[in-house]
């Protein structure tokens, strides 16, 4: 089901980039590009009702804490400037993008940014576009349900907004089994409405 739109919503569209939505990314989410159309059809619901559409997208350097290879526990992706840091080929692009993980750290939130080493957080630009615009929903689609899209989606339920995740929209990357299923109740205990598919 299409969550409704207006001019006070805004829908959050996260990482769905060519590492976790394409078959053959460092980090592929099993059925990752099938979120590509789901949230096609969220964006041109968004844009018919003049709500806004902003993007996260994870930028990682080559060497980062959040990566197996230098201590983490994830596979190489989203490398700044890499194919797979690229969105989806086939994803409406409308909007603002925000980088997380830019700095260094895992930025699973689109809201916030965490310094590896530090563990002190900030604030990314997706906080100040939502207040500028005076939104007071947020719907949250794309990758992956059970990490950035949960993180995304938490913080704005605790900066006050009403927040909405569709399944039909995501897909859960399930580093540990069960994952997508505690996902969805911290979530839904947090006050988020998750849609079911
Ligand atoms: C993500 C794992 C690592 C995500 C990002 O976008 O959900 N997951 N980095
Ligand atoms: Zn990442």
């Amino acid at each position: 089901m299409t969550p409704r739109y207006d001019t006070t919503t805004a829908l959050v569209v996260v990482d769905v980039q060519n590492d976790f939505a394409a078959p053959d990314g460092g980090l592929y989410v099993s059925q990752g590009e099938a979120v590509v159309p789901a949230v096609n059809a969220e964006i041109d619901a968004a844009r018919e009702a003049g709500a806004m559409v902003v993007y996260t997208q994870d930028w990682h350097p080559e060497t980062t804490p959040h990566f197996s290879k230098d201590g983490g526990v994830w596979p190489t992706h989203c490398v700044q400037g890499t194919w797979g840091a690229e969105l989806h080929p086939d994803l409406t692009v409308d909007g603002p993008v925000v980088r997380k993980g830019v700095d260094g750290g895992d930025g699973y939130s689109g809201f916030s940014v965490r310094d590896p080493v530090s563990g002190e957080e900030s604030a990314t630009e997706l906080g100040r576009i939502l207040e500028d615009t005076q939104i007071r929903r947020v719907v949250v689609t794309g990758l992956a349900g059970d990490v950035c899209v949960k993180a995304t989606a938490l913080d704005a339920r605790a900066l006050g907004y009403e927040v909405v995740v569709p399944l039909a929209t995501t897909r859960f990357v399930e580093l540990e089994a069960g994952d997508g299923q505690r996902a969805v109740e911290e979530l839904r205990s947090a006050g988020v409405e998750v849609v079911p598919a």
